[in-house]
């Protein structure tokens, strides 16, 4: 029998985002934003995501006054790709990589978003690093906002709760895209745009004190409106600024299965997933579908919309559904006695077939072709899988070396499930960018140690190291992967 093969051109890399990774974060003329002031919390429980990852006013205050400190606010730092990133591109294209997925800080183009001027400085960065995946012949994928709203716009504007968001979020689009039009083809709008549930303050700047009397949820959801707007026309601009771009939203892929097979544990599990994809049916069909409509009614959530609105969502939806998928896990009806354990910034119901990371999130590779299947049966329109990877604990050998086979497993099982849906269930997926190929600072615990990539970076949860980068043996065993367009995946088989 043949060995089973990715379509030709499959676009195979890796990805990172600018407030995790980039650092610089003071320099370039580049404005702070809401990320900068992301804390990390030292020796607390860093699977409870929603304990962990309030932020208040004062939080912010407190941010505000210690410019000088990088430990507490790690993402400042990041892994430094501001200074490296002729080193790592080379490594990147060392391994081959055809596509990588990266975001433009909104900060370092608009260094409060409402500036009457780009800064170009910011720009000329983004030339620089744009131009060397060139010579790599690597395709730069861009996410558009992955949690960078400039910290302005939070403390003046009340974040993306402010219609002006959409004027000043479009204006930076048009910037980017007139200027990247040679340079970048692929781009997404907002990572995760459902993660503003969860996160409201990281992805809309939205903190709860600073609307007293209103309720909080109705605050997020018409937030998010402004965004659904926002990304519509985002995908307007780019279509017209780059004929031939292609645009797409990004989903938290979260999975569940019913815990049993009981009836009521079914539509439990039926309600979770249509509350994850509520919120990509709407960039895909350009409607709110009915599911968040009755949501919004049952809950007595007004949201207000211009006249317009309708008709820009409903005329500019996304070419392609991009999303991260890590784990899964199980939804039932009552889940008292059940255990729990942690996921993508969330607690769920914990599957007894499937071991867990070191952070609790539940490996399931089937999981990911259920997932595709979903998607594509669901959307008719191809799928990116912009995130997947195991967060695990590395350690740099005194020779150098780093021995991460537990993360090769974790690929290897996970690429012959999405070769299983490519090829057995007939998805259409442009590609694979795995999160993330250099270590960085990890969004939920803001940890180091958490670490993802192909290549290690020298440096420790307090930001101390030398930053130097290492290839780790899953660097080779990708790279191998890529040359081979997968069929590698078979050969001990
Ligand atoms: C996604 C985010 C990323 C990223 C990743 C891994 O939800 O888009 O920014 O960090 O999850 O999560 P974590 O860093 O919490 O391990």
């Amino acid at each position: 029998m043949g060995k089973k093969r990715f379509p030709e051109g499959f676009l195979w890399g890796g990805a990172t985002a600018a407030n995790q990774f980039e650092g610089g974060w003071n320099e370039g003329g580049k404005g702070w934003s809401v990320s900068d002031c992301a804390r990390a919390h030292f020796n607390t429980d860093v699977t409870n995501y929603a304990a962990h990852n309030k932020v208040t006013t004062a939080d912010i205050e407190e941010a505000l006054a210690h410019p000088e400190d990088e430990v507490n606010y790690p993402k400042r730092h990041g892994s430094d790709f501001y200074h490296h990133y002729k080193e790592d591109i080379a490594l990147l294209g060392e391994m081959g990589f055809k596509v990588f997925r990266m975001s433009i800080a909104w900060s370092r183009i608009f260094p409060n978003g409402d500036d009457a001027e780009p800064n170009e400085e910011g720009l000329q960065f983004y030339d620089n690093v744009f131009d060397e995946l060139k010579k790599h012949n690597i395709e730069p994928l861009v996410t558009m906002s992955h949690y960078e709203p400039p910290l302005n716009v939070v403390l003046n504007y009340d974040g993306w709760y402010s219609r002006e968001l959409i004027g000043m979020f479009t204006r930076f689009v048009d910037v980017i895209t007139k200027r990247y039009k040679d340079k970048v083809k692929y781009w997404l709008t907002f990572n995760e745009v459902d993660s503003m549930i969860r996160h409201p303050y990281t992805t809309g700047g939205l903190i709860e004190d600073r609307f007293p009397g209103k309720n909080f949820e109705e605050v997020i959801f018409q937030a998010m409106h402004h965004q659904f707007v926002a990304s519509a026309l985002a995908t307007k601009i780019c279509h017209e600024n780059i004929p031939g771009s292609m645009v797409g939203c990004m989903l938290t892929k979260l999975t569940y299965y019913p815990y049993t097979c009981k009836p009521e544990d079914v539509l439990e599990a039926q309600q979770m997933m249509r509350s994850t994809y509520c919120y990509s049916d709407t960039q895909v069909f350009g409607e709110y579908p009915a599911y968040l409509l009755s949501c919004f009614k049952n809950k007595g959530i007004n949201i207000k919309k211009e006249t317009g609105d309708d008709e820009i969502m409903k005329a500019y939806p996304v070419d392609f559904v991009s999303f991260s998928y890590y784990m899964s896990s199980c939804a039932a009806a009552s889940t008292e006695g059940l255990d729990t354990t942690a996921g993508n910034t969330i607690t769920a119901v914990k599957n007894p077939y499937l071991k867990s990371s070191d952070w609790g999130w539940q490996i399931d590779p089937t999981g990911l072709r259920v997932s595709m299947v979903d998607l594509y049966d669901r959307y008719r329109k191809p799928l990116f899988i912009v995130e997947n990877g195991l967060g695990a604990k590395d350690v740099l050998n005194a020779d150098g070396t780093i021995d991460d086979q537990y993360r090769i497993d974790y690929f290897k099982v996970h690429f012959q499930a999405m070769l299983d849906a490519i090829v057995e269930d007939g998805v259409e997926c442009l590609g694979y960018t795995s999160w993330a190929c250099i270590d960085l600072i990890s969004e939920s615990t803001k940890q180091m140690s958490k670490r993802y990539g192909f290549i290690y970076v020298d440096a420790d949860d307090l930001g101390n190291g030398t930053y130097n980068r290492y290839r780790k043996k899953s660097f080779d065993w990708y790279k191998k992967v890529i040359a081979t367009n997968g069929e590698c995946l078979y050969d001990e088989e």
